[in-house]
C-alpha cells in the first residue's frame, strides 16, 4: 500500500454569518449578503480544493466540547437540522453527511496507543456541530467527500493554554501517523476565528455591514501579526506564541485546531496562503491554507 498523505491543512473560520450570507438552499433563513472579503477568500480556496486529489477531510473544531478525553464521529452518517445556539435567527441548516469511519477509527487507535484518551462518538441521532458544517460547507459545498470530526477537549479549560499546546501537537502527530498508515490523501480543517472578543448586541439587519468592525484594535494588531507569522512560515513561532495571542484576544485558537493540524503537518516552515481577513460581530477571521507541494502552493494575498 501506498504510504497516504497530508495535501493540504486549511484554517477555515466557522460564523454561520458566511453561510447565512450565501443563501444556500440547506439553511432556512434568507440575507441580503455580507460578509464578501472573507466568503470570495473561501470561494477561491474551494476552487484551488477541486484541483487536489483527496479521499476524506478531518475536521477539528471548538464546538464539539469534551471533557474527557479526544471523541471521533464514528457512525457512517449523520443527517439532520442543525440550529446555532446563539444565532438561530442565522442559521437553520439541514445537514446530510457521510463519515469515513475506518479513518476515524485509525486515528483513534493510534491517538490512544500515544497515550491520548479517546472515544469513537457512535449516536447515529448524535447532532453535528455547527463548527463542522459551516466549514466544510464553504470549503466543498457539494459535500461530496466524507468528512471526520475530531472534538476539541478542554484541556485549556482544565488547564492552560501551554497543556493544550502540548496535547494538541501529540493528537495532531498521531493523526499524521494514522493518515499515513491509512494510504489515504487528507485534507486537514482547523475550523476557528483568530481574535474572538465579540459584540453581544446585534445590528437589526445583522448583514449590515456598515455596523461590522473589529472589536478593538488591540485584537487587529494581534491577528495582524500572527498572519505575519503564517506568511512567513514560522508557525513554530506563532505556536510559541499561542498562549499570549490566545489568552490576551480570547481566541478561538484556544480549541486546539490549528496546534493540532501544525503538529499534523510538522510545523511548516513555508508561506501559508493567506485568502482573506475579515470581521464577523468583532471577531478576527482568516482563511488561510497550508499546502505541502511546493509545485502548487501560491502567493494569493
Ligand atoms: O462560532 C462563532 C465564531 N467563531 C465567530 C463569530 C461568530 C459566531 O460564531
Ligand atoms: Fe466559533
Amino acid at each position: 500500500m501506498t504510504k497516504g498523505e497530508i495535501v493540504l491543512g486549511c484554517l477555515a473560520p466557522h460564523p454561520p454569518h458566511l453561510v447565512y450570507a450565501e443563501n444556500p438552499d440547506e439553511n432556512e433563513p434568507i440575507s441580503e449578503g455580507g460578509w464578501e472579503a472573507l466568503r470570495w477568500g473561501y470561494a477561491r480556496l474551494a476552487r484551488k480544493l477541486k484541483t487536489i486529489d483527496y479521499d476524506a477531510i478531518v475536521i477539528l473544531t471548538p464546538h464539539w466540547q469534551t471533557y474527557i478525553g479526544t471523541h471521533f464521529l464514528g457512525c457512517d452518517a449523520f443527517k439532520s437540522l442543525s440550529v446555532d445556539p446563539i444565532f438561530p435567527n442565522l442559521f437553520r441548516y439541514h445537514y446530510d453527511l457521510k463519515v469515513d469511519v475506518e479513518l476515524s477509527e485509525k486515528m483513534r487507535e493510534v491517538a490512544e496507543q500515544s497515550g491520548i484518551i479517546t472515544k469513537m462518538m457512535r449516536n447515529p441521532d448524535f447532532r453535528v456541530d455547527y463548527g463542522t458544517i459551516t466549514s466544510c460547507h464553504l470549503l466543498n459545498p457539494e459535500w461530496d467527500k466524507p468528512i471526520v470530526t475530531i472534538s476539541s477537549n478542554r484541556n485549556r479549560h482544565y488547564y492552560s493554554v501551554e497543556v493544550m499546546n502540548e496535547q494538541a501537537i501529540a493528537l495532531g502527530k498521531a493523526c499524521r501517523k494514522a493518515i499515513e498508515e491509512s494510504g489515504k490523501k487528507v485534507v486537514l480543517i482547523a475550523s476557528h476565528s483568530l481574535s474572538h472578543r465579540h459584540f453581544t448586541t446585534e445590528a437589526p439587519l445583522p448583514e449590515d455591514m456598515s455596523r461590522e468592525h473589529i472589536y478593538n484594535h488591540s485584537q487587529y494588531v494581534w491577528d495582524m501579526k500572527v498572519i505575519d507569522l503564517m506568511r512567513n512560515g514560522k508557525m513554530q513561532e506563532f505556536i510559541d506564541l499561542m498562549p499570549e495571542f490566545t489568552e490576551q484576544t480570547i481566541a478561538e485558537t484556544e480549541g486546539g485546531g490549528l496546534t493540532w493540524m501544525m503538529g499534523a503537518m510538522g510545523m511548516p516552515n513555508y508561506p501559508a496562503e493567506i485568502y482573506g481577513y475579515q470581521s464577523v460581530i468583532g471577531t478576527g477571521n482568516v482563511v488561510a491554507c497550508w499546502d505541502p507541494n511546493d509545485v502548487t502552493r501560491e502567493l494569493v494575498l
